[in-house]
C-alpha cells in the first residue's frame, strides 16, 4: 500500500520534467511570431509528419502596441493583461490550433510572462492588441485585474525602482527587469491570478510552459504556482499528466544567480550550450570539435535530464556582432552545430524557425535588432507562405523545412534512447559518433579533406546520407554510405563540401 502511493505520487513529481511529447518524439520547435492559424496548419502538413514533438509558441497574451519603433517583435514580452489576443491570433484561432496539434501528437508549450506586466512609463494612451485599457503608471490592468499592491515597487531597493546591479539577487528578482513592472508573486492573490490563467491554457490543452524571466522569479514562488496547476487535459494526456515547465534562466557561469535553484521546479534552459556549440564550430579561442568529445555535463553544463538545450534563441540571435552564437544567418555552420546538437543525446532540444531581417551593425551592435515579424501595412502578421520547394516564403526563414534539419529531427528520434559509442576523433576537428546500433554521424570542419574507415555500430547495408540528400521508396537522393558486415564505413568528406557532414540511421537504409 505504502509502496503504491509513493509510485503515484512519484509519477505526479516526475512530470514537470517530462517534456509529455509523444513517445519516440524528441523535439520541439520554437515558431516564432508565427499566426496560430498558420501553427495549425503546419501541424497537419509537416511537423506531424516529420515527427516534431511539439511547438514553442510566442506569448499568447494580450500586449501594448509599441509604435515606436512600429511594431517590433519584443512588444509581446510586455503583457497588459491575460486575454488570448494577440497578432498571433484571438482565443478561438488559439483553441483551434492547440486542438488541431494535439489531434496529430505536436503539443504546444506556451511562452508564459508571469514575472511582469508592460514597461512602468508607457503612456496610458498607447493602445493593445484587444483594445484592452490599462494605466501603467497607476499599476492599474483592468482585464485580471492588478492593482497597485500586486507589484513590487515598495519591495525593491533601488533608487530607479530597476535592476541596477544583477549581483544582487534582492534587486533581480524584486525590482523592475528593463523597468517591466514587476508583480509581487508572493501574494496569493497574485499567485491566484497566474494559476487562473495557466490553468485555462492547461484546460484547452497545452502541454507546458516556458517561463519568461524565471531568474527574476524567487523559485519558491513559482514552485507555488505551479503546484496549483491542473493536470493535462485528458482528451489527449494521459491521467494525471503534469505540464512540463522549462525556465528561462541565463546562467553563463558567473557571479549572481544559479541554474540549480530551479531544478526542483522543472527543467532549465543551458544558454552554455549554443555559445560554446557556437565557439566551437567557429574554431574561435583555439577550440576544436576534437574537444566535444565530453560535450555535456563534462563541458560544466546542468545535468542532461535538466537541460532545455538550443543552439540559439530568439534574443541571442539578434545578439551583438562577435558573439559566438550561430543562426540561420551563418548557414553553413549553423546547420553543423544544429546536426551536432540533434545528434549527440544530452537535453532536450529545441530548434529555433525564425523570420528574416536585415541587420546593421553599428559598434557592433544590430539597430535593426528590435524589427518585428513579416507585417502588412497595417501591422497585421504574414502568412507563412510555403514554396513549392518546400521552403518558406513572405520573409519566414523556417529553419525546421532546412532538410539537413529536418532529417536531424527524425535522427534523434530514431536514436533516442540511445548512448553515445564509437566516437573518433582526428585531434582537430574531423569527428564521428554513433548511438548504439541506430545512427552514425561524422563533421569534417578542418580544411583538408576527410577519408578514414570508421566503426559505425549500424547494421551491414547500404545507407542514404540524410544530409546531401535522403532516402525516397528505394533509392537515395544524395550520397550512399556502405556499411561493411563488421559494421565500418569508408567515410569521404571533402572540405569544401556544401555541407561537410553526413549522418546515416537505420531508418535509412535501403
Ligand atoms: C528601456 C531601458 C530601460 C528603461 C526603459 C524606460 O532598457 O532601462 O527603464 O527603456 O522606458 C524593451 C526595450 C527596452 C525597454 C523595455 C521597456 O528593448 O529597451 O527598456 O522594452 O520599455 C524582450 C526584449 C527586450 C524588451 C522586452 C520588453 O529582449 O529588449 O525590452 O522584451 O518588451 C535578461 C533576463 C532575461 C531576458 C533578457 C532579455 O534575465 O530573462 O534579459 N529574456 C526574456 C525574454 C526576452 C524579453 C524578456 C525576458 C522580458 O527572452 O525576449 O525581453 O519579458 O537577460
Ligand atoms: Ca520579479
Amino acid at each position: 500500500m505504502r509502496g503504491l502511493v509513493f509510485l503515484v505520487l512519484l509519477q505526479v513529481c516526475t512530470g514537470q520534467f517530462n517534456p509529455n511529447v509523444v513517445c519516440g518524439r524528441t523535439s520541439i520547435v520554437h515558431l516564432f511570431e508565427w499566426r496560430w492559424e498558420d501553427i495549425a496548419e503546419e501541424c497537419e502538413r509537416y511537423l506531424g509528419p516529420n515527427g516534431f514533438g511539439g511547438v514553442q509558441i510566442s506569448p499568447p497574451t494580450e500586449n501594448l502596441i509599441v509604435t515606436n519603433p512600429k511594431r517590433p517583435w519584443w512588444e509581446r514580452y510586455q503583457p497588459i493583461g491575460y486575454k488570448i489576443c494577440t497578432r498571433s491570433g484571438d482565443e478561438q484561432q488559439f483553441r483551434n490550433m492547440v486542438t488541431r496539434c494535439n489531434n496529430v501528437g505536436v503539443y504546444i508549450y506556451v511562452d508564459a510572462i508571469i514575472n511582469h506586466m508592460c514597461g512602468s512609463g508607457v503612456d496610458k494612451r498607447t493602445s493593445s492588441t484587444c483594445g484592452s485599457p490599462y494605466d501603467a503608471n497607476e499599476r492599474s490592468f483592468p482585464t485580471v485585474p492588478y492593482l497597485r499592491q500586486d507589484f513590487n515597487d515598495n519591495k525593491c531597493n533601488t533608487g530607479s525602482g530597476n535592476i541596477e546591479d544583477y549581483r544582487d539577487v534582492n534587486q533581480v528578482r524584486d525590482c523592475r527587469l528593463l523597468s517591466l513592472l514587476d508583480l509581487a508573486l508572493e501574494k496569493e492573490y497574485v499567485r491566484g491570478k497566474i494559476a487562473d490563467f495557466l490553468n485555462k491554457l492547461i484546460d484547452i490543452g497545452v502541454a507546458g510552459f516556458r517561463l519568461d524571466a524565471s531568474k527574476h522569479m524567487w523559485p519558491g514562488d513559482i514552485q507555488v504556482i505551479m503546484s496549483r496547476l491542473n493536470n493535462l487535459n485528458t482528451e489527449w494526456f494521459p491521467n494525471g499528466s503534469r505540464p512540463f515547465v522549462f525556465q528561462e534562466v541565463i546562467d553563463l557561469g558567473g557571479v549572481g544567480i544559479s541554474v540549480t535553484e530551479y531544478f526542483g521546479i522543472g527543467r532549465v534552459t543551458e544558454f552554455k550550450y549554443g555559445a560554446k556549440l557556437g565557439t566551437v564550430i567557429r574554431k574561435w579561442n583555439g577550440e576544436k570539435m576534437a574537444y566535444l568529445k565530453n560535450w555535456g555535463e563534462g563541458w560544466g553544463f546542468m545535468p542532461a535530464d535538466r537541460a532545455l538545450v538550443f543552439v540559439d534563441n530568439h534574443d541571442n540571435q539578434r545578439g551583438h556582432a562577435g558573439d559566438s552564437i550561430l543562426t540561420f544567418f551563418d548557414s553553413r555552420m549553423y546547420k553543423m552545430a544544429v546536426g551536432f546538437m540533434l545528434a549527440h543525446p544530452y537535453g532536450f532540444t529545441r530548434v529555433m524557425s525564425s523570420f528574416s531581417w536585415t541587420r546593421n551593425f553599428v559598434d557592433g551592435k544590430d539597430t535593426n535588432n528590435w524589427i518585428g515579424p513579416p507585417s502588412h501595412f497595417n501591422g497585421s502578421t504574414k502568412a507563412v507562405s510555403i514554396n513549392e520547394n518546400t521552403t518558406c516564403g513572405n520573409g519566414w526563414v523556417c529553419e525546421h523545412r532546412w532538410r539537413q534539419i529536418k532529417n536531424m529531427v527524425l535522427f534523434r528520434n530514431v536514436a533516442n534512447g540511445q548512448a553515445l559509442t564509437n566516437w573518433w576523433d582526428n585531434g582537430e576537428n574531423q569527428v564521428a559518433f554513433g548511438r548504439g546500433s541506430t545512427g552514425f554521424i561524422a563533421f569534417n570542419n578542418d580544411d583538408r579533406d576527410m577519408d578514414v574507415t570508421l566503426n559505425t555500430g549500424l547494421p551491414a547495408g547500404t545507407y542514404c546520407d540524410i544530409i546531401s540528400g535522403q532516402k525516397e521508396a528505394t533509392y537515395c537522393t544524395g550520397i550512399q554510405i556502405a556499411v561493411s558486415s563488421t559494421g565500418t564505413a569508408n567515410v569521404k568528406i571533402n572540405s569544401s563540401a556544401e555541407d561537410p557532414f553526413i549522418a546515416i540511421h537505420i531508418n535509412a537504409k535501403l
